[in-house]
């Protein structure tokens, strides 16, 4: 759902602390699944979803899985809206499609994540992708988030796929040199990302190091699954923290709410 604010100025806002997102890849669970998962997260503290992930997802089965999370939330918050008790704003979060390319877009999305794979070795990923989908986003009308994408090692599959040259740990001037590279673009948001599934987090230092320039929302995921990494990227200079792999692996709904609700504690206690 669309937030009053308007999207961007909505992720841009640093009054709540660091905020966590939930990433659903439409590919690996069907649209009905996937909003249940989506419902029992933002019960739990989740504030914006992304859908996106897998390379080969088709559109229908992208926008399928948007639509069905956009009704079940609308319905949640027509429910709470006929009880004074509840709180109407806790289903108001934003549907935000999350690419891997030019196919996976759907007009039921608030928004996209408009990235440039900064340290992408190929055009593809530089303004190729970007140049494709361009016309269809406008069409659509679906807002771009202007967002710069930096894939640290271990990388994983985006990391492969996008032949971005990886960010080591402690390569904290080249990434201070990015970070400024996205805000002269006039990049809103610069998403560091360590891989879906990564053994290790983003190093701590280089979000450190991205969060100098001030400008910049930081969006950190890949690899994070504990209250605890996520209070290290938070006390870092995260603004937003995503997982994946924590809400595919979750056994059931219950584990989903409580392990979402450990990182959302976490990301909260340590925000700077
Ligand atoms: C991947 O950063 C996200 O794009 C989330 O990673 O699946 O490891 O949580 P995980």
């Amino acid at each position: 759902m669309l937030p009053e604010e308007g999207l961007l100025n909505y992720i841009l806002d640093r009054s709540q602390g660091c905020r966590h997102i939930t990433l659903i890849d439409p590919g690996k669970q069907s649209a009905e699944e996937a909003t249940r998962r989506v419902i029992s997260a933002v019960g739990a503290g989740s504030r914006m979803i992304f859908v996106g992930g897998s390379t080969d997802t088709p559109d229908e089965v992208v926008h399928n899985t948007c639509k069905t999370i956009q009704e079940a939330l609308e319905l949640q918050i027509f429910a709470s809206s006929q009880d004074p008790s509840s709180e109407e704003d806790l289903w108001n979060v934003p549907v935000v499609l999350f690419p891997g390319g030019a196919h996976a877009l759907s007009p039921a999305a608030d928004g996209i994540t408009f990235m440039m794979l900064m340290n992408s070795q190929i055009r593809k990923f530089l303004i190729g992708e970007q140049l494709r989908g361009a016309p269809y986003l406008d069409k659509f009308g679906v807002e771009g988030l202007p967002t710069g994408y930096l894939v640290f090692s271990p990388g994983g599959k985006v990391g492969e796929v996008g032949q971005a040259e990886l960010i080591e740990p402690g390569q904290t001037d080249l990434v201070n040199a990015y970070a400024l590279t996205a805000k002269m673009f006039g990049f809103k948001i610069l998403y560091l990302e360590a891989g879906s599934g990564a053994a290790t987090q983003v190093d701590h230092k280089c979000i450190e190091s991205a969060r100098q320039v001030d400008e910049l929302c930081l969006i950190v995921g890949g690899g994070i699954r504990s209250g605890e990494q996520a209070a290290i990227a938070a006390a870092a200079g995260a603004n937003w923290i995503v997982t994946g792999t924590l809400t595919e692996d979750a056994a059931n709904l219950e584990e989903l709410s409580q392990r979402i609700s450990e990182v959302v504690n976490g990301a909260q206690s340590s925000s700077s």
